[in-house]
């Protein structure tokens, strides 16, 4: 754990964004407004539940996913920001690649930007962010959502993303984003495969030693239905607190999870434990 604080948030325990997807995907057909509505409502409910931010996401970044055009991805995103924070239910993140977003988004009131490129998807982003003021989470992702998991490929891959990962930190540092505005996260299922992903797993305490906190992502992903053969997207709840655990033991302060109650729960028993444990 450590003393930092992040849009509010102190990260001296474990914190949970709550993931709100705002893709055609999630929320199938119906007008816009019903969809904000339904994604207000999940919102909220996930805040009952235990989430300490929201992230609001207009573009899939999932395996095999395509490119969404930047009008398209702000008529998703804007609004619903707007009455998630008029509504009390901040603070919001953003996932987003795209400088335009970014900025809109800070427009309408986002606290964090959450960009899975790390900044380096749009040549952008890196100042659009900085000028923002907002703290950021960089993430890596070997090649991009569309083709990454066509043929993953690394040496040794926590060495390889804790080293993009510093590369990003300075890169954010020479445009004045400060170090404590800055999360690092290694990409579970960005162009991995089952072993990479365990590898990073395994590796946390690496990236923890970059000097910022760590956000993992594992919920509900890929990975896991090839440990536990096919099973589907929501039953893999038991894996993806598995996940949680590893990050738990490793310092790890933030996780971006569907399931908040059951993440919720399963982080008070653990600390329970360790702390009688102690
Ligand atoms: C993540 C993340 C994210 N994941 C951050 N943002 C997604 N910071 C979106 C699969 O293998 O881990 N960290 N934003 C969702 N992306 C994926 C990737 C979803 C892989 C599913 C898979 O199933």
């Amino acid at each position: 754990m450590t003393d930092a604080v992040l849009c509010g948030l102190t990260l001296d325990a474990p914190r949970l964004m709550g993931i709100l997807n705002v893709t055609p995907d999630s929320f199938s057909d119906g007008g816009r407004y019903l969809d904000l509505d339904a994604a207000i409502a999940h919102a909220r409910a996930m805040k009952a539940a235990g989430a300490d931010l929201i992230d609001v996401g207009g573009e899939s970044t999932r395996p095999g996913a395509d490119d969404v055009p930047v009008e398209e991805e702000l008529a998703r995103v804007i609004l619903v920001i707007e009455r998630l924070v008029a509504d009390g239910l901040g603070p919001v993140s953003v996932d987003t690649r795209k400088a335009q977003v970014m900025r809109e988004a800070a427009r309408a009131g986002a606290g964090l930007i959450n960009d899975v490129s790390a900044l380096t998807f749009d040549p952008k982003a890196l100042t659009a962010a900085a000028e923002t003021g907002l703290p950021i989470v960089l993430m890596h992702a070997q090649g991009d959502p569309r083709t990454m998991q066509k043929a993953p490929h690394y040496d040794d891959v926590v060495g390889e993303v804790r080293g993009f990962l510093e590369a990003r930190i300075a890169a954010c540092e020479a445009v004045g984003i400060p170090k404590a505005k800055i999360v690092i996260d290694p990409g579970i299922g960005f162009g991995k495969t089952l072993q990479h992903n365990l590898d990073l797993l395994a590796g946390l305490d690496a990236l923890s030693a970059l000097g910022c906190p760590v956000l993992l992502g594992a919920s509900r992903k890929s990975f896991i239905a090839k440990i536990d053969e096919g099973a589907d997207a929501d039953h893999r709840l038991g894996g993806s607190l598995a996940a949680v655990a590893v990050g738990l033991a490793q310092g790890v302060v933030l996780y971006r999870v569907h399931d908040v109650s059951q993440t919720a729960q399963f982080i008070a028993v653990w600390n329970e434990i360790n702390r009688n444990r102690k």
